[in-house]
């Protein structure tokens, strides 16, 4: 069946979830979006994972036009997954692109709140991005040990010190951009993964003169499914964001 799809509105919200063997979460979160955000589409970016996720996001869109599949060949990372997931959304000419996991540690009810604090500040604050963060006032983690809350948190405290940025959650995968941001960006030139794609995204906007905001989420560990993420990834990122913060002292570059 070939229904046609809705054509988005200049402020319609694309959600771009990237997944990897997420067959036994995607309905749930799926749903919870489309609920949550009735203006809003979803564009999940499957990298052919062998679960058959991919199969039943294209047995949701085939029955609902605000659901989008792009299917890639392989497991090509998180980071290239939203640049497709970006390029895609800003030809059709949606106005704000969200990240957000598959897993459901990410909650869908604060979308609006956070769609809210870009789409109503003034044009005079430029804000461009609007981060669902853990760890200003009001956000938290419920269900992570101690020694994890620790290297998240010391992680972040470091990069916000090292790249002299104001924000508490850096590396937080939950977030709402302003479509016209991205535009302005050069996309052929993130190559960053992991949690360094998070760190350089948040680089690129600041370097555009954008404004930051956090909003406070509660955020839970996934229940089904396993993490992709390693510690190898965080140490990489710390490796970077000390390189960023060396050039950005240097005046070598704005990122
Ligand atoms: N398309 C795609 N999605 C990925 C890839 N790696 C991770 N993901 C998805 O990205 C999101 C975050 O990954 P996750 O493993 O939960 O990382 P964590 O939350 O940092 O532990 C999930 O929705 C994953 O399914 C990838 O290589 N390609
Ligand atoms: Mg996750």
């Amino acid at each position: 069946m070939n229904r046609k799809k809705t054509v988005p509105l200049e402020s319609t919200p694309l959600v771009i979830v990237p997944t990897y063997n997420e067959a036994e979460n995607i309905d749930g979160i799926a749903r919870r979006i489309l609920d949550t955000v009735p203006e809003a589409h979803l564009l999940v970016v499957d990298d052919a994972s062998p679960d058959g996720t991919g199969d039943l996001v294209e047995a949701m869109a085939a029955s609902n036009d605000r659901v989008h599949l792009l299917r890639r060949a392989g497991k090509l990372g998180l980071g290239s997954a939203y640049v497709t997931g970006f390029r895609w959304g800003l030809e059709r000419g949606y106005g704000y692109l969200i990240e957000m996991d598959a897993d459901g540690s990410h909650p869908a009810d604060r979308l609006p709140a956070m769609i809210q604090a870009v789409a109503t500040a003034a044009p005079s604050e430029h804000v461009m991005l609007a981060i669902g963060s853990r760890w200003v006032r009001g956000g938290k983690v419920v269900d992570w040990p101690k020694r994890r809350e620790f290297l998240s948190r010391g992680a972040n405290t470091y990069a916000r010190i090292m790249l002299g940025l104001s924000v508490h959650d850096i590396t937080a995968g939950f977030r709402v951009y302003r479509a016209d941001a991205i535009a302005r960006m050069d996309l052929d030139s993130i190559d960053s993964k992991g949690y360094c794609f998070q760190i350089d995204m948040t680089l690129r906007v600041d370097a555009l003169g954008g404004r930051i905001v956090e909003v406070p989420i509660t955020f839970r560990d996934r229940i089904y499914g396993v993490s992709k993420m390693s510690q190898s990834i965080i140490v990489e990122a710390m490796l970077k964001v000390t390189q960023w913060g060396i050039e950005r002292r240097l005046h070598l570059k704005r990122r």
